[in-house]
């Protein structure tokens, strides 16, 4: 609906929009608080999955196979592609990818928690694959839900490849579980390092999360934070003891009434510190941004050049 109307009905349009389960698209009314709020979500989005390909790409060159190196190059390009369908989504609100990515390199846009942990180990791998990506799984496939229309379109596909991510991950873990005894060991050990960051991914508690109930009532978010994390621990516990591995949870434990893990609590002031930029990655993470962003200028200007004799071609 266009901007000609009088702002109380533009408003209950977008309203009787969200109730009836619609999508707001690019070029509706939406309140000012919803692209800030849409616009926040999908570049901090867009910008983990960027510096995501970070923790990873750093095994590329020491993958032990030639096998295990295409498919971890197949990823890692995987999560190139979901920050561009981002990136574009997020353009679709009237922002400029290149804002955007100044805003990351500068710290003045967030990314994922999860990406300022050492990938110390080839089972690192494994575990982000199986964690990282089925944690993403979780909070994603009700994102495809998501009111914003791009949003939800690009979540479809990047949820697709999440599940083959995941895959990966367990396949391979599935395959050092039944190699040496010192292999077993490393799984164990990148579990014991990824368990706690992967629950941290799903946000603060939600006692303590200031965008969860405007996100829900919006139908940006389906879920709280709180909610997903507990389908994550079901979803994972079964997985861990089919692979033979354990969660460094002594609380965990199923509770019958409740009908779900009962699990210990998370260190939330390790997460804010990650967030305030203290975590064991965070400059190094920003740092390898931004240098690839100058070492990339040249790359920009020459497609912008092109771009621009082509035009004056076909003047
Ligand atoms: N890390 O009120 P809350 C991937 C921030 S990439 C950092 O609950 P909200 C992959 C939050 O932004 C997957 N910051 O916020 C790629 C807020 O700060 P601001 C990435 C976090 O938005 C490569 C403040 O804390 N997935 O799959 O309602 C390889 C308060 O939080 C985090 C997404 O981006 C965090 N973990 O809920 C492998 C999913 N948590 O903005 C895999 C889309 C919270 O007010 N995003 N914060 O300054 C979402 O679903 C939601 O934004 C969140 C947070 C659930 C993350």
């Amino acid at each position: 609906m266009t901007a000609t109307l009088p702002e109380t009905e533009l408003e209950s349009h977008f309203e009787r929009t969200i109730e009836r389960d619609q999508r707001i698209e690019p070029r509706d009314w939406a309140p000012e608080g919803y692209r800030k709020t849409m616009v926040r979500q999908i570049a901090q989005h867009a910008h983990s999955e960027i510096i995501g390909m970070q923790p990873e790409g750093n095994w590329i060159t020491r993958a032990p196979s030639l096998r295990r190196k295409a498919i971890l190059l197949a990823k890692v390009q995987d999560e190139a592609g979901h920050g561009l369908y981002l990136y574009s989504a997020a353009e679709t609100l009237g922002v400029d990818r290149a804002d955007l990515t100044e805003k990351l390199i500068s710290g003045r846009q967030k990314y994922s928690s999860i990406f300022n942990y050492p990938t110390l180990t080839f089972a690192d791998v494994g575990v982000i694959g199986w964690l990282v990506d089925g944690a993403a799984i979780c909070n994603q496939v009700p994102l495809c839900r998501s009111s914003y229309g791009p949003y939800a379109r690009a979540m479809v596909r990047i949820c697709k490849e999440e599940s083959f991510h995941q895959r990966q991950g367990y396949e391979l873990l599935m395959t050092m579980m039944r190699g040496t005894g010192q292999q077993r060991e490393m799984v164990q050990e990148a579990v014991d390092r990824w368990w706690w960051p992967s629950l941290m991914m799903f946000g603060p508690p939600d006692a303590d999360s200031p965008n969860t109930a405007q996100s829900m009532a919006w139908k940006v978010k389906r879920h709280t934070n709180d909610e997903l994390r507990q389908r994550f621990v079901d979803m994972s516990v079964p997985q861990a003891e089919a692979l033979g591995v354990t969660f460094p949870d002594p609380d965990l434990a199923w509770n019958a009434d409740r009908g779900h893990y009962d699990f210990g609590a998370v260190d939330w002031a390790e997460f804010k510190n990650v967030l305030q930029g203290n975590g064991p990655c965070n400059a190094q993470r920003i740092a390898r941004r931004r240098r690839a962003h100058d070492e990339g200028a040249w790359v920009r200007e020459a497609a912008a050049a092109h771009a621009a004799k082509n035009q004056e071609a076909t003047a």
